[in-house]
């Protein structure tokens, strides 16, 4: 998702490389390279500039400590500043009320229909009951594009497909909701321009009508600036309480994610970052500037793994690592529920490091397959006992069965092994506290090399 900025700022960083102190000479240069690189992800040149200058104050004169090197000095200050610049705290949205209504709105094609469905698959996890309310009465597909997707996972949608009159379906689509016992309603409505008179006015009706407890603002990451000013004029006119940034997966560079809350002075409350209903998380600015400096984010995926591993399970598996008795059986459940979460390249950029351990030559999908491969052509003896395969003639028995080459085949032993290593820390350091100090015992490690 910031793939192309976490490498620019980690090369960026890499000036401070061997070096003991912070000079003149190496800040200018590491700061001119973090410029590019937010210029170049789409940062608006102003807020590159202060962003900059910030940093400069921050640093000069800071003595570095000696259980820290210049890198890792840099390294904070610059986290501490993006965690800043993209509105320090995550904003919930509010579903205290019963029923709570939540109104969508956007340009046309911003992704507004996948992120109703997207947060009420959200909610539903939770716990809640959503109602899906198809008040787009401009384009003549729109209600079957909702509940298309909303047949999918089972949510209700509310629709009147005789009828234009919006505020008519909003109402009906309440009193439906109270009958049914249904907590939250979604309102998806018709794409429009803050300039467009007529449809400002109609969303406005609306607002005033169901007098929602979020209005969200749905914008295209891909547009870049545009997100931002057409953000910014929606504003003025409606006063919406959070953004919610789509397609942050495609080739967006990552922009409008890290400025839009500081120039719009309104929360990100959900990055989306794909197509599957599942492709949708909560904004959390520490976890992403965490992300942006390669720095993994342990802490969403956890959350995210905490979903779909159920504990008892979990237990076991923390256990049988503790007793170092993780076998390529566990492997591919583990890989099998991976699959679940959601999009595998999402799930591995949130862990430090993992590209490293998961991929054969980038293509971490197609590493995956043939991970899948290489277990299923070893015999259920070998697949409890990994730590037989030090044996030829079976890695050649496997790689002949899997059509993996041998070499690959070695690589992956040895990341099963490596990984093993790092699930065991993350097993004995569980616990959020030390979660943290996982991060920065990562952020160390990868410093002192
Ligand atoms: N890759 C990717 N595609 C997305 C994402 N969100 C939405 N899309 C796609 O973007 C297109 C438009 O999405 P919709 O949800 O129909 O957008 P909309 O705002 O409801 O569009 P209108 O109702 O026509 O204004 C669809 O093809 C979606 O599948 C995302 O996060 N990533
Ligand atoms: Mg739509």
């Amino acid at each position: 998702m910031f793939e192309h900025l976490q490498n620019k700022l980690s090369e960026a960083l890499h000036v401070f490389k061997g070096q003991n102190t912070i000079t003149e000479i190496n800040i200018a240069s590491s700061l001119k390279k973090i410029g590019r690189a937010l210029i170049d992800a789409d940062v608006n040149h102003k807020i590159v500039k202060s962003f900059i200058q910030r940093i400069q104050e921050e640093s000069i004169g800071k003595k570095v400590l000696t259980s820290l090197n210049p890198k890792q000095l840099i390294t904070k200050i610059v986290y501490d500043e993006l965690v800043s610049l993209m509105g320090e705290k995550n904003v919930e949205i509010n579903i205290s009320r019963n029923p709570t209504i939540i109104l969508i709105c956007g340009l046309q094609g911003s992704g507004k229909t996948s992120f109703s469905s997207k947060l009420a698959f959200f909610l539903k996890k939770k716990n809640k009951y959503p109602l899906l309310v198809a008040a787009d009465t401009h384009r003549p597909a729109a209600i079957d594009q909702l509940e298309l997707i909303a047949k999918k996972v089972n949510i209700p949608v509310f629709s009147l497909k005789e009828s234009k009159n919006v505020i008519e379906i909003v109402k009906k689509s309440i009193i439906y909701a109270y009958k049914q016992n249904k907590n939250v309603i979604i309102i998806d409505t018709a794409g429009r321009l803050a300039i467009d008179e007529i449809m400002m006015e109609e969303i406005e009706k609306i607002n005033q009508y169901s007098q929602p407890n979020e209005v969200l603002f749905v914008v295209d990451a891909m547009t870049g600036q545009d997100a931002i000013n057409t953000a910014q004029s929606f504003s003025n006119v409606l006063d919406f309480d959070g953004v919610v940034i789509t397609k942050l997966d495609g080739d967006s560079r990552g922009g409008v994610a890290i400025t839009m809350s500081s120039v719009v002075k309104k929360p990100i409350k959900f990055i989306s970052n794909g197509e599957k209903i599942e492709d949708l998380e909560v904004f959390h600015p520490d976890r992403i500037a965490n992300r942006i400096l390669g720095m993994g984010d342990i802490v969403s995926l956890v959350e995210k793994v905490q979903e779909q591993f159920d504990e008892k399970r979990t237990k076991k598996i923390y256990h049988k690592i503790s007793k170092n008795r993780f076998d390529f059986n566990d492997l591919f459940e583990q890989i099998q529920k991976i699959k679940k979460i959601g999009n595998i390249k999402n799930i591995i950029s949130m862990i430090p490091g993992i590209d490293k351990y998961f991929s054969f030559d980038g293509n971490q999908k197609d590493s995956i397959a043939r991970i899948e491969a290489i277990i299923h052509s070893m015999s259920p003896y070998e697949r409890s006992h990994p730590q037989v395969l030090t044996d030829e003639k079976r890695i050649n028995r496997i790689s002949k069965g899997s059509g993996v080459a041998l070499n690959h085949i070695d690589l992956f032993l040895k990341q099963f092994h490596d990984m093993n290593k790092i699930m065991k820390k993350i097993h004995a350091h569980s616990g959020k506290k030390i979660v943290k100090d996982f991060i920065y015992q990562i952020m160390n490690k990868e410093n002192n090399v």
